[in-house]
C-alpha cells in the first residue's frame, strides 16, 4: 500500500476535535526573533530598505538611477502587486473562528446515519465565518444587512458545510433570480453608491416588484438586521436539506443554531454611529470574547418532516421564503457548537475558507428546494474563480481531516507530488491506487421521479404574505416600531416616488397600520384601506424576546467606568470585582489615558484604558459612575462626559451611579427621583445588588412612548 494511502488511513482513524488544529500546524510558520529574511527562492536578504542604485559623485550621489537588475526589490514589489484575490461577490466582509461541535446523544439516528449528528463520543472540529452581504471587504460591521453564518464541519467522513444566515428565510425562491437580486442590492452601477446599505432606489424597486421578498424584507428591517454581536445571533441553514437513516427512510430537515447569550441587537442610532466610530466592532467583539474565555456557544437544533408529510402544509416546505412554524414542526435540540480559538492569520484562514452547499456527507442530502439546487452549482464555481481548482485539497483551511485521494489532476497551485504512473480508473495495476469504496461511500437516495420539463413554480410558491404577517404579528411592540422606523429610513433614501409608493403597496398587503405609518413618514401616498387582510396569527421563536437567556447574564458585556481625579476607589473596585466576577468586561474611561488619582485614602489610583474622547458610549453596554465629590464635579464640567451619559440613557442602557454621582445623573438626564430608584432592566441585577441605581434597557420610557399605535392594531 502506498505511503500516501497509509498516512491518509492514519488520519482517518485518529480524527478528533484537535485533528484540524494539528493538521493546520503543518502549515503554520512562527518566525523567531533572530530568523533571517530571505527571498522566496531562499537566498538571505541583508537590505530590504534600499533599492539597488547607481551611486554617483557629488552632493546628489545617492539619488540613483535605480537598477532594474535588483531581483530582491523586484520580487518584493511583484509579490505585493499580486496580493489581492477577487473578494467574494457577496459576503465579502467577514470574521471567523475555530471551534468544535458535539451532539448530546444518538437521538438523531432515527433520521440519519451521519456520525457527525449521531455519535456523541465524537467532537468534530469546525470553522465558522460570519459576514455581511452587501458591503465590500472594507465596509463597516454594523450596516443594516443579513449576516452570513457559515459552518465548516471537518468530519471523519469529509467536510460538511452549512452555509447559512442569521435569518431563516431568503429574498428569492429560485436561484435563477440571484444575479438580479444581488445587482439590485449592491451599489448602483453608474456611481457605485451606496456602500454597505440597501437604502437606495434599486433595492426597493426590485423587492417592490418581487413580492416573494416581502417576508425576508420584514426580517432584515427588524432588529435582526443590526445584531449586537455575532455571538448573539441565531444561525439558520435556511434551505431544506434531507436526512437519510439506515432503514433507507428520508426526512426533510432545517438546521438551527441558537445562541446561549440570547438574541440581541443594537439600536439603529447605535449602529449608525458605530459604523464610523469602530467599523470593526463585530470582528473585534468576536476575538475579544474568545480571548477573554467567554467562548461563544450555540445550541444546535433540527426540524424534521417525514417524506410522506411533504404536502401536508399550506406552504411548500421547499420554499426558502417560508419558515416551518415551530407550532407545526417543533425544534429538537441535539447538539452544541462552541468557538474557542481565534484565527492566526486572516488571509489564509478567513479569506481563503471556501464554503459550498454541495459539501455534504453520507446520511445528509439535498432536497428539490430550487434555491438550494442552484446554490450547489454556484459556490463551487465561485471558489474556482477566487482560489483555483485546488482550493479544497491543498489550501490548509479547506483541507479535510480524512484522506483525499482521487484522479483529479493538475490545475493552478497543485502542491503534493503523487508518485504513480496511473491517473485514471479502471486501471491495469489496481495496486497502491485509490479504488471505489466498497462501503461508507456517499449514496444518493433513490428518489422516484417522473415529469415534464418546464420553467414554472408550484401553486404554494405563489403566496407571499402569510408568513410576512406571521412574523410582523409576532414582534413585541417596540420591535414593530423599530421595524417601521427602519423601513422609513430606507425609503427616505429612495428619491424615486414610483419606488417608495410601490413598496407601500407591498406593506399594505402585510399590515395596513404599518403601511400607513411608513407612508406618512416618507411622503408616499397613504393607503385609505387595507390591502390583504392581516390574519392576526402569531408564532413562537420569531420575536427576539423569545430568545432571552434562561438566566439573565452580563457575561462578556462591555461596561465603561467613568472616572476623574478624586473618585472613590474602594467603592469602584468593589463594583468592578462584582462585575468581572459576573464575567463582564470593564474599561476605565478618564480624562487621560494613564493614572487617575482617587480621593484621599481610598486607594492608589487606577490606570484609565481610554480618555473620554477616545471612545464613545455606543461601544459599551452599560456605564457606571462611582462616587467622589471632586471627581463628580470634574465630570459635570466636561461636555463629552455629559454626552456619554445622555447618549447611554437615550439608548436605554443600564446606568449605575453612586453617592454624588446620583445627583449628577439625575441632573444630566433630567430624570425624576422616582424613576431613578426603580431598577427593572434585564442587565442590572449585579449593579443593583450593590445598592446603586440603574435604568434597564427595556424599561425606559423613551422606547415605549408611541406603543399604543400598534397595540391598537
Ligand atoms: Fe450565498 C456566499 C449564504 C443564496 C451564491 N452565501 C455566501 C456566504 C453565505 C451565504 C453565508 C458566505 C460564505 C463565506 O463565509 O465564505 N446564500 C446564503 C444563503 C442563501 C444564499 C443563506 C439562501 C438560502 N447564494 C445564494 C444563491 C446563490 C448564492 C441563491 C447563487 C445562485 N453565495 C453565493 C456565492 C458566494 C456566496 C456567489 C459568494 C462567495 C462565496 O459564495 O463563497 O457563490
Amino acid at each position: 500500500m502506498s505511503s500516501l494511502v497509509e498516512s491518509a488511513k492514519k488520519a482517518f482513524t485518529s480524527a478528533t476535535a484537535t485533528e484540524k488544529v494539528a493538521d493546520l500546524q503543518h502549515d503554520i510558520q512562527t518566525p523567531q526573533a533572530r530568523d533571517h529574511l530571505t527571498t522566496d527562492h531562499g537566498v538571505k536578504v541583508s537590505d530590504t530598505d534600499n533599492w539597488l542604485k547607481v551611486i554617483g559623485t557629488g552632493p546628489g550621489k545617492y539619488n540613483g538611477p535605480m537598477l532594474l537588475e535588483d531581483q530582491i526589490g523586484r520580487e518584493k514589489i511583484h509579490r505585493f502587486d499580486h496580493e489581492r484575490i477577487p473578494e467574494r461577490v457577496v459576503h465579502a466582509r467577514g470574521a471567523a473562528a475555530h471551534g468544535h461541535f458535539k451532539v448530546h446523544d444518538d437521538r438523531a439516528s432515527k433520521y440519519t446515519y451521519a456520525p457527525v449528528l449521531t455519535d456523541s463520543l465524537r467532537t468534530t472540529p469546525v470553522f465558522v465565518r460570519f459576514s455581511t452581504v452587501q458591503g465590500p471587504r472594507g465596509s463597516a460591521d454594523t450596516a443594516r444587512d443579513v449576516r452570513g453564518f457559515a459552518v465548516k464541519f471537518y468530519t471523519e467522513e469529509g467536510n460538511w458545510d452549512i452555509v447559512g444566515n442569521d435569518i431563516p428565510v431568503f429574498f428569492i425562491q429560485d436561484a435563477i433570480k440571484f444575479p438580479d437580486f444581488v445587482h439590485a442590492v449592491k451599489p448602483e452601477p453608474h456611481n457605485e453608491v451606496p456602500t454597505g446599505q440597501s437604502a437606495h432606489n434599486n433595492f426597493w424597486d426590485f423587492v417592490g416588484l418581487q413580492p416573494e421578498s416581502a417576508h425576508m424584507v420584514m426580517w432584515v428591517m427588524s432588529d435582526r438586521g443590526i445584531p449586537r454581536s455575532f455571538r448573539m445571533m441565531q444561525g439558520f441553514g435556511v434551505n431544506t436539506y434531507t436526512l437519510l437513516n439506515d432503514r433507507g427512510e428520508r426526512h426533510f430537515v432545517k438546521f438551527h443554531f441558537i445562541p446561549e447569550l440570547g438574541v440581541h441587537s443594537l439600536l439603529w442610532d447605535e449602529a449608525l454611529k458605530i459604523s464610523g466610530q469602530d467599523p470593526d466592532f463585530h470582528r473585534k467583539d468576536l476575538n475579544e470574547a474568545i480571548e477573554n474565555g467567554a467562548y461563544p456557544r450555540w445550541r444546535f437544533a433540527i426540524q424534521t418532516i417525514p417524506e410522506d408529510r411533504e404536502h401536508d402544509f399550506d406552504f411548500d416546505i421547499l420554499d426558502a421564503t417560508k419558515v416551518w412554524p415551530e407550532e407545526l414542526v417543533p425544534l429538537e435540540e441535539i447538539g452544541e457548537l462552541v468557538l474557542n480559538r481565534v484565527v492566526d492569520e486572516f488571509f489564509t484562514e478567513t479569506e481563503q475558507v471556501a464554503f459550498c452547499t454541495s459539501h455534504v456527507v453520507p446520511g445528509i442530502g439535498f432536497s428539490d428546494d430550487p434555491l438550494l439546487q442552484g446554490r450547489n452549482f454556484s459556490y463551487f464555481d465561485t471558489q474556482i474563480t477566487r482560489l483555483g481548482v485546488n482550493f479544497k485539497r491543498w489550501l490548509p483551511i479547506n483541507r479535510p481531516i480524512c484522506p483525499v485521494l482521487n484522479h483529479n489532476r493538475d490545475g493552478k497551485a497543485r502542491h503534493r507530488i503523487v508518485k504513480s504512473s496511473i491517473n485514471y480508473w479502471p486501471n491495469r495495476k489496481n495496486i497502491g491506487m485509490p479504488v471505489p469504496a466498497e462501503k461508507g461511500g456517499y449514496i444518493e437516495y433513490a428518489q422516484r421521479l417522473e415529469g415534464i420539463k418546464e420553467r414554472a413554480r408550484g401553486d404554494k410558491f405563489q403566496e407571499h404574505f402569510s408568513h410576512a404577517q406571521l412574523f410582523f404579528n409576532s414582534l413585541a411592540s417596540y420591535e414593530k416600531i423599530h421595524l417601521a422606523n427602519a423601513i422609513s429610513f430606507e425609503l427616505s433614501h429612495c428619491e424615486d416616488r414610483v419606488v417608495y409608493n410601490s413598496y407601500i403597496d407591498v406593506l399594505n398587503n402585510i399590515d395596513f397600520f404599518l403601511a400607513k405609518s411608513v407612508a406618512g413618514k416618507v411622503g408616499a401616498d397613504v393607503p385609505s384601506q387595507s390591502g390583504r387582510r392581516n390574519h392576526g396569527k402569531k408564532g413562537k421563536g420569531l420575536s427576539q424576546t423569545d430568545f432571552m437567556p434562561k438566566e439573565p447574564t452580563i457575561l462578556s458585556r462591555r461596561i465603561a467606568i467613568l472616572v476623574a481625579d478624586g473618585f472613590n476607589e474602594v467603592e469602584m473596585q468593589a463594583v468592578r470585582v462584582a462585575l468581572t466576577t459576573a464575567k463582564a468586561v470593564c474599561y476605565i474611561i478618564g480624562p487621560r489615558r494613564g493614572r487617575i488619582h482617587p480621593s484621599q485614602d481610598t486607594g492608589s489610583g487606577v490606570s484609565a484604558d481610554h480618555h473620554f474622547e477616545g471612545q464613545r458610549s455606543t461601544l459599551f453596554d452599560a456605564i457606571y459612575i462611582p462616587s467622589g465629590a471632586e471627581h463628580v464635579k470634574a465630570l459635570a464640567q466636561n461636555g463629552r462626559v455629559i454626552h456619554w451619559v445622555r447618549e447611554t440613557f437615550g439608548h436605554c442602557k443600564p446606568i449605575a451611579a453612586v453617592g454624588e454621582a446620583v445627583d449628577f445623573l439625575r441632573d444630566v438626564v433630567q430624570l425624576p427621583k422616582v424613576d431613578l430608584f426603580a431598577p427593572g432592566g434585564r442587565n442590572d441585577q449585579v449593579v443593583s445588588s450593590y445598592g446603586v441605581v440603574s435604568t434597564g434597557r427595556y424599561s425606559a420610557s423613551s422606547i415605549i412612548a408611541d406603543l399604543p399605535k400598534f397595540e391598537a392594531d
